[in-house]
């Protein structure tokens, strides 16, 4: 299939660089270059200070508006605008809706958790670790097996650790979120407790790619069965660092899983395409010629097998972990102190 050989081709004549710049080039079949989209909301001066990159900003036409719980459960001082640093991605011709987001910031902690009880979305996935080389990439904004749990007054909610388990290369937690109780007003609605899965893979650096697919398409096939992904109506929060990078690609490559699943083939799948698609709702999604191989290659293995077991069982698909995949693991815990391996149940 083409995108078999565009891989190869690549590869063999080294033309990644080239296939990268080329996904930036304005193209009048694929959308709007990014150019033309403004980012009014998130250069106000209001709001400046709420992006953890000044390059890195959500388009006003597809970024998450928050809107405040009720009257009783926002101060003026947490929630003055309606302003986060996500993004609503659409991928509907794959049955996909992300949210994709920077890491928070510490002033940005309610602010995230109030996107995610909006959203009702069934889960997180974080692509990044806190620290990454030596730099506070992302605040610790849950709870670990320490402190148990988050409350943030200036939203309203509360973010408990109900469980979490580590798999290695990623650490699977189950988080309650509720309302903080108020003393003063109205009865707490019906519906006042969320539970939601956080998936964090943990061997993914910054600018970099995972050795090899298979650790990572694991990690995916892992996210999909829990179903988190498959909702529209309820779209999973998805981030890293900037909420572009790897982000983007993790995105990228399950559209097209979910395109070679409906299809039952590997004919016609356009990568470009669909990150030029994504690119609309989220500006650089996918961040180096590395990680656009990455999604290639990651493509091209999950697709092969999913078409070789049989679409119906595409989420159960495993995949073997080779060498340098081990090595790149030893990282998770020599620097994961925060979520430092956690043993299963808390
Ligand atoms: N503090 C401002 C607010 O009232 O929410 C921040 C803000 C500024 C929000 C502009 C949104 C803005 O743009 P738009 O309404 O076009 O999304
Ligand atoms: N702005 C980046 C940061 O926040 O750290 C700077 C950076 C650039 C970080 C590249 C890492 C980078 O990856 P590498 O060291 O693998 O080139
Ligand atoms: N200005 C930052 C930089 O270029 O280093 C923005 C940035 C940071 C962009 C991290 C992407 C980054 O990676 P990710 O989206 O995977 O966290």
């Amino acid at each position: 299939s083409a995108i078999e050989l565009e891989l190869a081709n690549n590869d063999e004549r080294n033309l990644w660089q080239d296939a990268y710049r080329r996904l930036s080039l304005a193209s009048g079949s694929d959308g709007p270059s990014s150019a033309a989209l403004s980012t009014a909301a998130a250069r106000h001066p209001d709001n400046r200070l709420l992006n953890r990159y000044r390059d890195v900003l959500p388009y006003d036409h597809s970024r998450v508006r928050l809107s405040p719980i009720s009257r009783s459960h926002a101060s003026s001082l947490g929630l003055s605008g309606d302003y986060i640093n996500a993004s609503i991605v659409r991928a509907e011709h794959a049955g996909r809706v992300f949210a994709m987001a920077q890491g928070p910031l510490p002033a940005t902690v309610g602010h995230f958790w109030l996107m995610v009880w909006q959203l009702r979305s069934r889960g997180v996935v974080m692509l990044n670790r806190v620290f990454e080389k030596g730099a506070l990439k992302c605040h610790p904004y849950f709870p670990d097996e320490r402190t148990k749990r988050v409350d943030c007054p200036d939203v309203g909610l509360r973010v408990e650790l109900v469980s979490s388990e580590s798999f290695g290369y990623y650490i699977v937690r189950g988080f309650r979120l509720s309302l903080l109780s108020n003393k003063t007003s109205d009865p707490e609605p019906a519906s006042a407790v969320r539970d939601l899965l956080h998936y964090q893979y943990l061997t993914w650096p910054d600018f970099g790619v995972p050795q090899t697919p298979g650790a990572f398409l694991n990690f995916l096939m892992a996210v999909r069965r829990s179903g988190l992904l498959s909702d529209p109506d309820r779209p999973p929060v998805v981030h890293c660092s900037a909420g572009i990078g790897r982000t983007g690609s993790l995105a990228v490559i399950d559209v097209c899983l979910a395109l070679i699943a409906r299809r039952g083939s590997l004919y016609g799948v356009d990568l470009p395409g669909e990150i030029r698609r994504l690119r609309c709702d989220r500006m650089g999604l996918v961040q180096t010629p590395d990680q656009l191989r990455f999604c290639y290659q990651a493509v091209v293995m999950g697709g092969r097998a999913i078409l070789a077991n049989g679409v119906d069982r595409a989420d159960s698909l495993s995949f073997s972990i080779d060498e340098a995949d081990r090595r790149q693991f030893g990282m998770a815990n020599n620097s994961f102190a925060e979520a430092g391996d956690s043993d299963d149940e808390s």
